[in-house]
């Protein structure tokens, strides 16, 4: 199976050789495995001669995709999402652009051959043990050119970042890349009671993985449309630098001041109650944080007082008209995020209650919206704006077991 894979990367590395265009589209996800992922893809390509934009997306918005697939002849490549949605790209791509998709969750065939769907999933590898986005595209890059296995820190780091162990430990692809960094002496491993603990060795001294993690899950999230995600690939290629420690320590109080508000509003009778759902909508007051931020903030608030624990919790915000350096995007559309209390979080897994997985994306498709991380206690959808309180409604009916419409 590992073959395959790597057969189906050479092959898309031939064929982008022998591509017209000599410049590459970049689009790479906004949390720290993302940030990595588009480090790797920005070095690796820009050695190879190619002129590199890179663009960074909180989600491959359909919105963005139409536009992107309005182009012609380029090469377009995703990294750390669109897996599954091999077959929607394939369908606006039509054989007329050059694709690869370097993601690793859960993937889906691509129906255009000019659209390689490099997923590992694809290839009996699994996204949440074995490899993560960073990896992916570390061991595309090191096909590509076996120059690029210096990379193979910023691999490590999106690895840990993304958070997927096996007794503590990374293990598989990801545990190869953390290796060879060791052997690189850009990394260290150190033996800990509950498994592994995973250190970068930086020219200021060792910072734990997941700090660093957090930092530039901190750039790409908090900071998502005040260039974070650019400082991000930055400090992944070139280092910490005082400037970026000002940009997170700026991000950090941005965030503190931006939550510290929204829960004196709460507090003061921000809310809107259901039946059965407690929400509320920040409207744009979050700006300029990504909509990650939402679910970041539900996250905050949902052990505290400031909630009813017997009801489900949600919050809205609306989507940005904007991708950063890619342009004006009419989305008209809002987030909501989906969290539960410690309560509810008991209910749900002794199945005395629906869990979100199933109770947002039914309501969402009601309304025509589009669903895309939904679990059982964590969910997220997007809905048109002006339709925050039918989705809650339809969700109400969903819990009342009544029927659609
Ligand atoms: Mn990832």
């Amino acid at each position: 199976m590992l073959n395959k894979w790597f057969s189906a990367m050479e092959e898309a590395i031939r064929e982008l050789k022998h591509w017209p265009d000599k410049s590459i589209q970049i689009f790479h996800h906004n949390d720290a495995d993302g940030i990595t992922s588009g480090a790797i893809l920005t070095r690796a390509f820009e050695r190879q001669g190619y002129q590199v934009r890179r663009f960074c997306l909180e989600k491959p918005y359909p919105a963005v995709l139409r536009k992107v697939y309005e182009q012609e002849g380029r090469i377009i490549v995703f990294a750390d999402f669109a897996g599954r949605i091999a077959p929607m790209i394939s369908e606006l791509n039509k054989g007329r652009n050059l694709t690869l998709i370097l993601d690793h969750h859960v993937a889906e065939a691509s129906t255009d051959p000019k659209v390689h769907n490099l997923d590992p999933d694809l290839f009996g590898l699994k996204g949440d043990r074995d490899i993560s986005g960073s990896t992916t595209c570390y061991l595309f890059a090191v096909t590509m050119d076996p120059i690029n296995h210096d990379l193979a820190s910023i691999a490590a780091v999106g690895a840990v970042a993304d958070g997927f162990f096996v007794d503590g430990r990374l293990v598989s692809q990801n545990r190869d890349a953390a290796l060879e960094a060791v052997e690189q002496e850009k990394f260290a491993i150190k033996q800990v009671e509950k498994g592994e603990q995973y250190w970068l060795k930086t020219s200021t001294g060792e910072i734990p993985v997941l700090e660093f993690g957090d930092y530039l899950d901190l750039l790409g999230g908090v900071g998502y449309y005040h260039n974070g995600p650019d400082m991000g690939v930055k400090v992944c290629l070139e280092g910490v630098s005082p400037e970026s420690d000002k940009m997170v320590e700026e991000l950090k109080a941005t965030r503190k001041k931006i939550f510290d508000e929204e829960i004196t509003r709460l507090q003061a009778g921000g809310w809107k109650q259901a039946t059965h759902i407690q929400w509320f909508h920040v409207e744009n007051r979050f700006f300029p944080m990504g909509v990650k931020m939402i679910g970041a903030f539900c996250d905050v608030i949902r052990e505290t007082k400031l909630i009813d624990p017997n009801k489900y919790l949600a919050g809205f915000q609306i989507i940005p008209d904007e991708i950063p350096g890619f342009g004006a995007i009419k989305f008209n559309e809002v987030k909501i995020s989906m969290r539960v209390s410690p309560f509810m979080e008991g209910e749900i897994r002794a199945g005395r209650v629906m869990g979100l997985n199933i109770l947002l994306p039914e309501a969402t498709n009601r309304l025509g919206g589009f669903s895309d991380a939904c679990h059982s206690l964590t969910a997220a959808t997007t809905v048109a704006i002006g339709k925050e309180e039918r989705l809650i409604e339809e969700m109400e009916k969903i819990i009342q077991g009544e029927s659609n419409g």
